[in-house]
């Protein structure tokens, strides 16, 4: 064989071995030893030229072949590493959305925005709560003294370490009195509402959940007193609820309000179970004078400033708008309860 034929039989072995391997056939073809191979051409005897010519066009050929097939049988794409992801993944891949008319948002956090709209309309902020507190923030600085009966009255889940899942907003009345108490050297007044979820240890009826929802309020200044309380609730009330409602104050007990008041308003006929007293009133929180103690725990001077706080069921308030007569459908997962919202 001559040197040229055994140079060619190189070639081509090496040449189909790097298809075989799976480099592609555009770099192959572009190869420096076909190149070398063609170049090789006008230097042979005349009578040779032709022959080997040949045989340099069928092993490119042979070899244009091998891509086709290697193209046809190699599903990958090439990917564009710098393109937005959906251009590099194929249809099926690609994240579908399901109709939106297949879900929506639970109605608590729904009506939680409109009242808190309500409220900054009304000049308050808004604080989250937290959904584990401590001794402090539950009792102590509420003015519950150790060992006072009141704390019986928060049948609180407690944690072996003295965790203490929040029984109400109140927690964070400590909180927001020290985060804001700088307003009041510039004469303005706190304002701020928590709306968020706490837990109790209770007995479950239409009126009662373990894990419920409620809105906390607090405002100190100067010169404020329990006409501004009322006041601050019945606009809010008559807001939420598009119409004048009945409310009503009655005297009540809370360590870290003096004087301390529940706040209650009319029920509409079609949520009443009977005529009595008790289905008349729909109990929807508790309010009153933040006690001094509670604003001298903030390092707040209860000589100069006094203020009031109120603490709502938020699902109460939610079941008087919209009529619903059990405040169990809000935790269960009802689709038919909360496909309507
Ligand atoms: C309190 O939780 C006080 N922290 C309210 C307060 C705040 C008073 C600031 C003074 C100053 P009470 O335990 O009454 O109070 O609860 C307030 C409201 O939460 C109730 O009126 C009711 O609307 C709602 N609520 C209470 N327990 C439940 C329950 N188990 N399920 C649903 N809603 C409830």
């Amino acid at each position: 064989m001559s040197n040229s034929q055994e140079t060619l039989k190189h070639v081509a072995e090496s040449l189909r071995r790097r298809i075989a391997a799976g480099d592609p056939v555009s770099q192959v073809l572009r190869s420096d030893e076909l190149r070398a191979l063609y170049a090789e051409i006008p230097t042979l005897p005349a009578d040779e030229r032709a022959a080997f010519g040949k045989q340099v066009n069928q092993l490119k050929t042979e070899l244009e072949e091998l891509g086709a097939e290697q193209t046809e049988s190699d599903d990958r794409r090439p990917i564009d590493v710098t393109a937005p992801f959906d251009v590099n993944v194929s249809d099926q891949k690609r994240p579908r959305l399901l109709t939106s008319d297949k879900g929506s948002q639970h109605p608590i956090p729904a009506e939680i925005g409109d009242m808190i709209d309500i409220f900054y309309r009304m000049g308050f902020n808004v604080s989250e709560s937290r959904q584990i507190d401590d001794d402090y923030h539950m009792f102590e600085s509420l003015n519950f003294p150790d060992d006072h009966p009141a704390r019986d009255h928060y049948d609180t889940f407690m944690s072996e370490e003295g965790f203490i899942a929040p029984a109400h907003t109140s927690t964070m009345q400590n909180r927001v009195l020290k985060e804001y108490k700088h307003v009041l050297a510039d004469g303005e007044d706190i304002r701020v509402v928590i709306p968020d979820r706490v837990f109790r240890n209770e007995d479950l009826d239409a009126t009662h959940e373990h894990t419920f929802y409620q809105l906390e309020g607090v405002v100190v200044g100067k010169d404020i007193n329990t006409g501004n309380l009322v006041a601050t609730l019945q606009t809010y009330m008559s807001q939420y609820f598009r119409q004048e409602l009945n409310t009503k104050i009655q005297p009540f007990y809370f360590p870290f309000t003096e004087p301390s008041f529940e706040f209650a308003v009319e029920r509409p006929d079609f949520l009443r179970k009977d005529d009595s007293e008790e289905q008349k009133w729909l109990e929807l929180g508790g309010c009153g004078m933040i006690h001094p103690n509670v604003l001298s725990h903030a390092d707040i001077d209860p000589n100069i400033y006094t203020g009031f706080a109120w603490g709502f069921g938020i699902e109460r308030m939610v079941m008087m708008r919209y009529g619903i007569e059990d405040v169990r459908h809000f935790e269960s997962a009802k689709l038919d309860f909360l496909r309507q919202f």
